[in-house]
């Protein structure tokens, strides 16, 4: 079996897993979290498999700015944008990540709390 099809994300990417898809365009798409933690609980997942952020290439950097920009752009559509919302990016176990796919949460829709860890 190769990389994509052992990754959960890869295959959403794919269209192999369905997903509640909000936005794909050729670098990066976005979904609703399975497990949301706020009204508002999306993924934003470059289509690239990069494991983890401490796996990013220099070349591949510029790929954090377009999940920044679909994040923002995703948050003003779902209403959230003037009162608030938070973007995570969990690496490595340590870090919380449970998926080895790189990707950012967006948060949103109630207050959140001052803590992060
Ligand atoms: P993290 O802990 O940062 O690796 O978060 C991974 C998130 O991915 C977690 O909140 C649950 C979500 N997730 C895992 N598998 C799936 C899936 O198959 N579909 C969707 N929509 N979300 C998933």
């Amino acid at each position: 079996m190769s990389e994509r099809d052992e990754c959960i994300f890869c295959r959403i990417a794919d269209g192999k897993v369905k997903s509640d898809l909000l936005h794909q365009d050729s670098e990066v798409i976005a979904f609703r979290d399975i497990n949301p933690l706020a009204p508002l609980h999306l993924l934003i997942v470059p289509r690239k498999h990069i494991p983890s952020l401490v796996e990013l290439e220099a070349e591949d950097s510029s790929l954090i700015g377009a999940m920044v920009n679909v994040a923002n752009w995703l948050a003003k559509d779902a209403g959230v944008a003037e009162k608030g919302y938070r973007l995570v990016i969990n690496c490595g176990p340590e870090g919380g990540q449970g998926v080895p796919h790189l990707h950012m949460h967006l948060l949103g829709g109630r207050q959140l709390g001052s803590k992060l860890g």
